[in-house]
């Protein structure tokens, strides 16, 4: 079955019905291997995982880490662990199986048919979560195009329709290969359509860019990982009255605010925010396709102000992951200094630890701290 998302005609062998369900119990799998992620990674990628489901507010009845020693392509793990794996979903209750790691589209139907039940990776999620925040016309756009590109080598895949608990309508398919050709080929045809679209947002986004250099105004573009308080940060130091959820991928909009201010110096600066879509571990790379339009937006600023939820025991790794996506994005050379969010968390001498001259120390929901990171704005911008 296809999520909301792709259906564009659905056929007569088809029979859709409205009908309040219950959200979709999952069960979560995540791996760890020797050699590969160590355990007590893999566990905060499960973790990762729960959080992932929970903003969609599915039903997780199960979660556990699996140690695998080999990698077998059929499942990637051997047939006896699979076997494991999948009975534990199905005694867990559960209709769903969501990998922590990547599978393929040919894995994705071994595992459907071993288990019986939908199973899909964390991108899948990802996706997911992108198709259900997007709110505004680009977002939505970009959010189709990834489920899209994504769904193309995944036609028969079983999908689950993850949206259910809020009513939507549930329908069941026919298979057969003249279904998926036509299928594939009207996907194709919407592909290319939501191409062209994204392509005139970006030329549009290119224009408004252009304007903002004439007036030579500095753009500051609030960066990193996902629920780090960006849209907070962005809120505190504009005033404006952005969107902010304890969810993950609240923002899916770079929302772009002018802030004048009267420096120590007396004379009055003025500089954009531009508030981002979070980055996360393993961001799927067509989500990284999809959302150019928007991610270009942090590619093209004069400043990143990479917020980090400094309580976070995983700040470390989530650093790591926004300077990786960074560099991808082709923003590894833009100046970058860091705001450490979330203090009020932390006690006195948890906060002396992180001072650092290109950092500074803030709480976004209690305003402290910012008038250090306006002077270190001010200071390497040098205007
Ligand atoms: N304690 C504390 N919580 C904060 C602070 N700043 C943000 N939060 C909370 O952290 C959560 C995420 O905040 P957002 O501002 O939506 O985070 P974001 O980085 O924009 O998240 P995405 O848009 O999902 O990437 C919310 O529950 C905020 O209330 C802070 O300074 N202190
Ligand atoms: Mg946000």
């Amino acid at each position: 079955m296809y999520s909301t998302g792709f259906i564009y005609a659905i056929p007569e062998d088809v029979k859709t019905y409205s009908v309040q369900l219950e959200p979709p119990r999952v069960f979560l799998a995540g791996i760890c291997q020797s050699g590969g992620v160590s355990r007590d990674e893999a566990e905060k990628l499960t973790a990762e995982l729960a959080g992932l489901a929970d903003t969609l507010n599915l039903a997780i009845v199960g979660q556990e880490t699996f140690s695998i020693r080999e990698r077998n392509p059929r499942y990637g793990m051997g047939s006896g662990k699979a076997q494991e794996v999948a009975e534990k979903a199905l005694a867990s209750g559960a209709e769903c199986i969501i990998f922590d790691r990547e599978i393929s589209p040919s894995q994705q139907r071994n595992w459907e048919e071993l288990s019986g039940l939908s199973v899909m990776d964390r991108q899948e999620l990802i996706i997911r979560i992108f198709a259900s925040r997007a709110r505004t016309k680009e977002a939505e756009l970009q959010a189709e195009l990834a489920e899209l590109l994504y769904a193309l080598p995944r036609l028969s895949h079983k999908y689950i329709d993850l949206s259910r608990q809020r009513g939507g309508s549930y329908g069941t398919r026919g298979a057969g290969e003249t279904r998926l050709e036509t299928d594939r080929r009207q996907v194709r045809q919407r592909v290319t359509f939501l191409k062209g679209e994204i392509e005139a947002v970006r030329r549009n986004r290119a224009i408004q860019r252009r304007q903002r250099e004439k007036q030579g105004t500095p753009v500051c573009a609030l960066v990193g990982y996902t629920n780090a308080g960006k849209s907070s940060l962005h809120r505190a130091l504009t005033g404006s009255d952005v969107f902010v959820e304890d969810k993950l991928f609240a923002t899916l909009d770079p929302t772009a605010r002018r802030v004048s201010r009267q420096g120590p110096s007396g004379v009055r600066k003025t500089v954009i925010f531009v508030d981002t879509v979070g980055f996360i571990r393993r961001l799927p790379h067509n989500l990284v396709d999809a959302f150019c339009a928007t991610l270009e937006e942090a590619a093209q600023a004069d400043l990143l102000i990479h917020v980090l939820d400094a309580a976070d025991p995983a700040r470390e790794e989530h650093c790591a992951t926004v300077m990786e996506t960074l560099r991808v994005l082709g923003a590894g050379e833009i100046p970058l200094i860091a705001a450490l969010n979330k203090a009020d968390l932390l006690d006195q001498e948890e906060r002396t630890a992180l001072q650092a001259s290109d950092s500074a120390v803030v709480s976004a929901i209690n305003r402290e701290g910012l008038e250090s990171l306006w002077n270190l704005i001010e200071k390497t911008l040098k205007f």
